[in-house]
């Protein structure tokens, strides 16, 4: 059974709002400069993920998507990595660095996707479809936890996933977890028609198309960006389509100033601004189904738990710790096939 690898809280996903009450103020000078003492002291590399906060960003020794930095934790030569992401992104990290402490600033830093994945219900599925007279390759999107990992043939990022589908031979049937829109995508330029199974994530899944339209009219000569993860009446508006790390190379392919509407996670401004700065960026909101009310709901609060009280706390108690458990072996053996060759 793998249910003992559920993290502990991770279907919370009420921003942290209590930690930040409970927590009394420090200057934010003072904490970087005690994460840059730490830092020596402790022979750790900060590792930020595009959408962490600016001022985690800044602080990191590497930035980047989870294959980016996936990659960055392996040519690390210190012996303790922080990673300022969520779960599934330390793991990996883990998995590909076995010899080094992996700190996560917060344990409860999850991700709606990989919920949307229990490792025992895709077991299920494969059983079935198998049962079935199904012969398949399953691909895992990185947005999973590492017991999914170990029950996959290929992991994909945004940054590789066309790569890798075309990698597997078109007569061969293909399982795609966790991301049904991501999937859908994928169908269409690649030309699969791989099974998709019904999970999203909660911050792509809820842009508001009447706003992106709304705003698209005030701005007509604006070029709408969208991360594959929206679904597809924001990506059929989209003038660009791409994971984080290919819209920081599209938008600083481009040399007069322009107007970009980002639909990904409201933290990617900050690295695309860093990028080209002679671009303007405006964060796409999200919508509330309840209401109908436009909010704040293009930030993820689970990566709203690295901050930068968090990352010195992980640094100076040397916890939260990912360690190894039995079925990252498995896990690894897809990973470095997927990611490092
Ligand atoms: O691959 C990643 O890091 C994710 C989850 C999104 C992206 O496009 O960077």
């Amino acid at each position: 059974m793998f249910t003992e690898r559920t993290v502990e809280g991770i279907e919370d996903m009420s921003l942290p709002i209590a930690d930040a009450v409970n927590t009394p103020y420090e200057d934010p000078l003072d904490l970087m400069d005690e994460i840059e003492q730490l830092k020596v002291e402790q022979d750790a590399t900060i590792l930020a993920h595009y959408y962490v906060d600016g001022e985690i960003q800044d602080i990191a020794d590497f930035t980047g998507d989870s294959l980016k930095l996936a990659r960055d934790a392996t040519q690390t030569e210190s012996s303790t990595i922080v990673f300022c992401g969520v779960h599934f992104m330390a793991e990996s990290a883990k998995i590909l660095s076995p010899e080094k402490r992996v700190l996560l600033p917060d344990l409860q830093a999850g991700c709606s996707l990989a919920e949307s994945c229990p490792p025992d219900a895709l077991r299920m599925r494969q059983e079935q479809l198998r049962a079935e007279g199904h012969e398949f390759d399953t691909v895992a999107y990185i947005n999973t936890s590492a017991a999914v990992k170990s029950l996959c043939d290929w992991i994909v990022t945004s940054g590789n996933a066309r790569e890798i589908i075309d990698r597997i031979p078109q007569d061969r049937e293909i399982l795609f977890v966790p991301d049904e829109h991501l999937g859908r995508y994928l169908n269409e330029v690649t030309g699969r028609n791989m099974m998709l199974w019904p999970g999203s994530c909660m911050v792509h899944e809820i842009f508001s198309l009447q706003d992106l339209q709304r705003t698209k009219k005030k701005n007509p000569e604006s070029q709408i960006i969208a991360h594959p993860e929206c679904p597809r009446n924001i990506l059929e508006v989209a003038d660009f389509v791409g994971g984080t790390e290919k819209m920081r190379t599209h938008v600083t392919s481009i040399t007069s100033p322009t107007t970009f509407l980002v639909a990904t996670e409201a933290n990617m401004i900050h690295p695309l601004e860093k990028a080209a700065p002679q671009h303007t960026f405006v964060p796409v909101p999200g919508i509330m189904t309840s209401t109908g009310e436009t909010c704040a709901c293009n930030r993820c609060p689970h990566m709203a738990r690295n901050t930068l009280t968090s990352v010195r706390n992980c640094l100076k108690h040397g916890k939260p710790e990912i360690t190894w458990q039995p079925w990252f072996d498995d896990a690894r053996d897809v990973l470095v096939r997927s990611l490092l060759k």
